[in-house]
């Protein structure tokens, strides 16, 4: 069995690259043209010799019927995307062009080319928008309010991917992801911003770390518990849509107080707001309702919150202390 994943350079594309490799099946990635080769793979490093990479772009629809050609894959995992939040805002047409034509891209090709292989679109919690219904969290069925052109995209391709599934009978999947982190996070997401940020002030190479909104919650897990959910969902008996979440929520002044009091200080003494790290509209809160998948797909995380939080900060400091430097005043 061979799978294709787009965005295998990124941070739950990694864990699923490995992931795949355990369940015997060949791994092939798209990569995008960087020009700064040297970092531009530093998550599959340790895997360029059990995976093969080819130059692709989602915004680029002949990249993509050249690599289905060329590998004809039974799997496709669409991971590829512009993933900041708040980035999306700034760049909302190349969001769109990447995250909803994109992803329209790489169903018609696979229309064309391997139309009986399946595919996973990573739908986000960011669709919900401020939905929850009565219980608190978020389902399968919580209504659909994006407040981010981020969310707006991943709705978009959200609805792309149930409409060619009834309309032309394909096997097209959405995994809705919740927040998911790991040591291999991006240091301008919130979680890794915070870790990497307490431990630099803890090693005394910074004395302060500016954030945006402390209040919001959001539910966050492991990223190779959401790897492995996916490769579940798409070898599913039939093509579906789930919710993949811990099923906790915190708010991120809770994760700051957290990891600040694991490593001896104060948040107060350190952490400053700057209103530049606001979101346009916010997204205040998500619990997400993964019963579904826990049923019908014996899925069920391996990390606990503890273990999340304690590989971020263990690896990160191994990485400082190795002289690896991060400055997170300058992160958004
Ligand atoms: P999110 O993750 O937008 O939920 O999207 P992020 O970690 O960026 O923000 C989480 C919350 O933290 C608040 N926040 C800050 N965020 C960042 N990045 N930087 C800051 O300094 C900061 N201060 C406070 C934000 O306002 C927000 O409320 C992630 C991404 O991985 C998406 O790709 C994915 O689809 C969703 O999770 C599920």
């Amino acid at each position: 069995m061979k799978a294709l994943v787009t965005g295998i350079t990124g941070q739950i594309g990694s864990y699923l690259a490995e992931h795949l490799i355990d369940n015997d099946i060949e791994v092939h990635g798209t990569i995008r043209r960087h020009s700064v080769v040297e970092t531009q793979n530093h998550r599959i490093d340790h895997l360029q010799d059990k995976i093969k990479t080819h130059y692709a772009d989602l915004t680029d629809v002949s990249s993509l019927e050249k690599v289905l050609e060329e590998t004809k894959p039974d799997l496709i995992f669409n991971l590829g995307a512009l993933s900041h939040v708040k980035i999306g805002g700034e760049q909302p047409n190349y969001c769109l062009q990447s995250n909803t034509i994109g992803v329209l891209n790489l169903i018609e090709a696979m229309k064309s080319i391997v139309p009986k292989a399946r595919m996973s679109q990573s739908s986000s919690s960011e669709m919900f928008g401020n939905s929850k219904v009565e219980n608190g969290y978020q389902n399968e069925d919580t209504p659909m309010n994006p407040v981010s052109v981020y969310g707006i995209s991943k709705l978009a391709s959200y609805h792309l991917m149930k409409h060619y599934r009834s309309a032309h009978n394909m096997f097209l999947c959405n995994s809705i992801c919740f927040n998911n982190e790991s040591s291999r996070r991006g240091t301008n997401f919130v979680t890794n911003k915070i870790v990497t940020g307490a431990l630099s002030i803890k090693l005394g190479l910074q004395d302060k770390l500016y954030l945006g909104n402390l209040k919001s919650r959001r539910d966050w897990s492991h990223s190779q518990d959401i790897a492995e959910a996916m490769l579940k969902i798409i070898k599913h008996d039939k093509p579906d849509d789930f919710v993949i979440a811990s099923g906790q929520t915190r708010s991120v002044q809770e994760f700051c107080h957290l990891i600040f009091s694991l490593l001896g200080m104060d948040y107060n003494d350190h952490v400053e707001i700057d209103p530049k790290f606001y979101r346009p509209e916010e997204l205040h809160y998500l619990q997400g309702d993964s019963s579904k998948a826990r049923k019908e797909l014996n899925w069920t995380p391996k990390f606990s919150f503890m273990d999340l939080v304690s590989e971020m900060i263990n690896n990160n400091k191994l990485a400082l202390e190795n002289g690896i430097t991060i400055n997170t005043k300058a992160l958004v």
